[in-house]
């Protein structure tokens, strides 16, 4: 199981945009997704995320300004070698110019309309709550072609702190 990370930035404002890269190689190939990679040896998660986003787009991310967003688990069963534990963070601040890399093509969507035809088919499922400011627990178990997905659990909790909710006085 490689474990990994991956990070959304996110510009917030009348309406929200995301930044997503067009895998230019690898897992993944021609696929939108947020950045991010393995986690090296010695590496904690948040390190990870930094160097995968400066290394992928450019931008640099205080590992301050990001916000843990969730835990998604990917089972490939045709090909265990693709098993991904990915650690989800987010981010809305962040230095330096977005550049295109050997690895990611970066373009910026709003969060409303994301292109889901062109992405891992288990984006559409968590990542509209992720946007919103969600936190996410998944898990994936792909099809023998390694592109539809055989089942899935998914629990989804929100970050938002309701108001006057509290008994207490
Ligand atoms: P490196 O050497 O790190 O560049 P690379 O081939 O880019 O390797 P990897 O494994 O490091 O790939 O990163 C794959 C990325 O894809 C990680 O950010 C996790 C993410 N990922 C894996 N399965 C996914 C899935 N089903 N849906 C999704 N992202 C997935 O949205």
């Amino acid at each position: 199981m490689k474990r990994a990370t991956l990070c959304f930035l996110i510009r917030r404002g009348r309406n929200d945009s995301v930044l997503l890269g067009r895998k230019k190689r690898g897992f993944g190939l021609g696929k939108y997704n947020g950045f991010g990679g393995k986690i090296e040896p010695g590496e904690e998660a948040p390190q990870a995320a930094v160097r995968e986003v400066a290394e992928e787009c450019g931008l640099l991310v205080d590992p301050s300004d990001l916000v843990r967003a969730g835990h998604l688990t990917f089972f490939f069963p045709a090909s265990p070698n693709y098993d991904h534990d990915v650690t989800l963070f987010v981010a809305t601040a962040w230095t330096g110019q977005v550049v295109e890399t050997e690895e990611m093509a970066p373009q910026w969507f709003p969060t409303r309309d994301l292109p889901f035809s062109r992405m891992w088919v288990d984006d559409a499922h968590w990542l509209p709550h992720v946007l919103a400011g969600g936190f996410v627990e998944a898990e994936f178990t792909f099809a023998d072609d390694n592109e539809t997905i055989a089942r899935s659990s998914l629990r989804a909790t929100s970050l938002v702190v309701p108001r006057g909710g509290s008994s207490s006085r």
